[in-house]
């Protein structure tokens, strides 16, 4: 079994894994000691695209000395495979960044056709700012005057060319035109520039099948499309259409970690990815009807929490506390006191339905592209036109199960405080001040040297790497060298139990000067900007940036770096791939797939900056890791000539 201490630097973690030792249930990190990942597939360089293979190319002990001979039955070489399978991995990202994007598309097209009632526009100013990339006017003519359009009227337009988006026969995704122009124009001249979203992801799949594209770099240009597909479309649209029926987030305090867990309450966990069923279960379960109902079974109420980015959804727009991130979900059951876990899509451990079986947990899945075939799991099909109902239903279910507690019930004690939500516009709001309208203030604050850089940290946990250490010895390292640094996903999740998303914390880990910027303008020094899907946030935020002057014409002149310290999906490999497309320096943790094909590895960690002014690079020790993207932001501060 795993050693607690070694596997997780969280407390509550450690207590909650010797637990489920004594009880002998095993979780994650357990199975983690006893099987070993396939070496030759860490490489990359292991192709089962056809039933000739697996095709396995090792490279020769002491490496390649003169030229590379490997080759698969077809003669597929070593960075053949590498490729087709890192594009792969970028395909299946996008997909699930994309497809949750499109169900947001399908709703808010319901819903502005008054046929999900429980969804309606609820920020009218962020889809009047997202209409014009539509092409969809916001003010109409009436004898000479100009006038406001109707809300309803925009929000049919804009949700009718939404859902378009993914398969329209018009060669350019609409929101391309949101990058800065050089960006775009480097794109183009790549051949790069994404049609829509389901088309690159097909292309994906069809280049990479057997006898198909045999070249690296050409292999690559379709990773790099169907990237910027889903950040710069299918994720940017989602997290847009989400602002615009769910609110856009602001700053909030909340609690995090298993903590926040209550042995007098009903305890109902929603965890996955989308809004449209966390937004409602919210709704139903703060509702006087539940909460009675609650009470007349013997519950003081009802604690809702989060795991995954479901938790962070709810968190950034209603404060509803994470109880944990991806390698704490097994835990929330072990507590005892999980009286239901909803789950819907993406990051779900099949494991959740052997550990509930141990408990009184109902485990209900919802959606009907994600079952579970153990038998104790229930599915409740949510469907988006009877959204209030499928929820009242999950809510009851947790609350009935309320008294089938069982006695041995551990909920661990420790819980912090923070504050999240923010966005590309409260950045602007705290940092930029409303009168200028604009990034201005902190570019002031990067070129007169308080701010060093920015970085966003982002992405997963991993079994293969302590749990939470390398993102908060990462952060902590940046902050103490006056790096902003910006949060997403799990990533966010880890930075709030370890309390870093308070403005107290900049006194505590921070450089002077980044000290007295956070405590002028009273912000936490990490910044939560939501789930996966709201990396397009930061997409913008750099945008803005760009925008506000002084700091070069494009993204690539920014003193910023991208992170993932503790990647494990394929989702991080997309989101990765195009901050690197957009001219971000992306440094990864643990490892990536590539050391077989050494050449592959060298297009993305080297020549890659020449075409877009971004790179790959990886880096297992969380020090070194920021000092790469420290290295990185001095030499950008250097050519910007603002490095005194
Ligand atoms: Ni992102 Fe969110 Fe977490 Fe990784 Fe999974 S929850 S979409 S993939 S594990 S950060």
């Amino acid at each position: 079994v795993a050693d607690p201490m070694e596997a997780t630097m969280e407390p509550a973690t450690q207590d909650m894994l010797r637990r489920a030792q004594k009880l002998g249930i095993d979780t994650v990190f357990d199975r983690a000691v006893t099987m070993k990942p396939c070496a030759i597939g860490m490489q990359g360089i292991c192709c089962k695209n056809c039933a000739m293979g697996p095709c396995r190319l090792p490279l020769p002990k002491g490496g390649i000395d003169g030229e590379d001979t490997r080759k698969g039955l077809c003669g597929a070489t070593a960075n053949t495979i590498c490729a087709r399978n890192f594009v792969r991995m970028i395909a299946g990202g996008a997909a699930a960044h994309s497809d949750h994007g499109r169900g947001v598309a399908e709703t808010f097209l319901s819903a502005a056709r008054k046929s999900a009632k429980d969804y309606s526009v609820k920020d009218p100013a962020r889809l009047i700012q997202i209409a014009p990339y539509f092409g969809v006017a916001t003010t109409v003519e009436e004898d000479g005057v100009t006038k406001d359009r109707d809300i309803d009227e925009i929000a049919l337009a804009v949700a009718e060319k939404a859902v378009r988006e993914w398969g329209k026969p018009e060669l350019t995704a609409s929101y391309i035109k949101r990058a800065p122009k050089p960006l775009q124009e480097k794109w183009e001249k790549e051949g790069v520039v994404p049609r829509n979203v389901d088309r690159e992801i097909v292309e994906c799949m069809h280049r990479t099948l057997m006898g198909v594209d045999q070249d690296y770099k050409n292999l690559m240009k379709q990773g790099v499309r169907a990237s910027l597909a889903d950040g710069w479309c299918g994720s940017m649209i989602g997290t847009d259409l989400q602002d615009v029926m769910f609110g856009s987030p602001s700053p909030l305090q909340a609690e995090a970690n298993l903590g926040v867990m209550k042995e007098d309450h009903v305890n109902l966990i929603v965890h996955g990815h989308e809004p449209l069923l966390s937004e409602i279960i919210i709704a139903v379960a703060q509702s006087q009807e539940m909460v009675d109902y609650a009470k007349s079974k013997g519950a003081k109420g009802i604690q809702l929490a989060g795991i995954c980015c479901t938790a962070n959804e709810m968190l950034q727009r209603h404060g509803v506390p994470p109880a944990g991130n991806f390698l704490q979900q097994e835990f929330a059951i072990i507590t005892g006191a999980c009286d239901a876990m909803v789950v819907d899509v993406q990051c779900i451990m099949q494991n959740l339905a052997n550990v509930a079986k141990c408990f009184h947990t109902k485990l209900i899945t919802t959606h009907p592209i994600a079952k579970i075939e153990q038998d104790n799991v229930i599915h409740i099909e949510f469907d988006e036109h009877y959204a209030m109902e499928d929820a009242k239903r999950i809510v009851k279910i947790a609350i009935d199960n309320f008294e089938n507690r069982g006695a041995d019930v551990m909920i661990p004690k420790q819980r912090s405080i923070q504050v999240a939500g923010f966005g590309v516009e409260s950045i602007q709001y705290h940092l930029g001040g409303s009168f200028r309208g604009s990034y201005y203030t902190l570019n002031d604050n990067i070129i007169n040297g308080r701010i060093r850089g920015v970085a966003g940290v982002v992405g997963c946990n991993n079994a293969r790497t302590k749990h939470n250490e390398e993102h908060i010895v990462l952060i902590k390292e940046l902050l103490k060298n006056d790096v902003l640094v910006l949060v997403t996903g799990c990533s966010a999740i880890a930075a709030g139990v370890h309390g870093l998303l308070t403005p107290e914390s900049a006194a505590v880990y921070c450089g002077p000067g980044l000290a007295e910027v956070c405590e002028t303008v009273g912000i936490p020094p990490v910044l939560h900007l939501g789930s996966c899907v709201d990396n397009s946030r930061i997409l913008l935020a750099a945008t803005e940036m760009v925008k506000a002057g002084g700091l070069g014409d494009d993204i690539c002149d920014l003193p910023a770096a991208g992170s993932a310290p503790e990647w494990m999906s394929e989702k991080a490999i997309a989101i990765g791939q195009y901050f690197v497309a957009s001219g971000v320096y992306t440094v990864f943790g643990y490892h990536m797939p590539l050391e077989g094909a050494p050449v592959f590895k060298d297009y993305l960690y080297k020549e890659m900056e020449e075409i877009y002014g971004g790179k790959w690079d990886c880096e297992p020790d969380p020090i070194k890791h920021a000092h790469k993207m420290i290295a990185h932001i001095d030499k950008k501060r250097k050519e910007l000539g603002i490095d005194k």
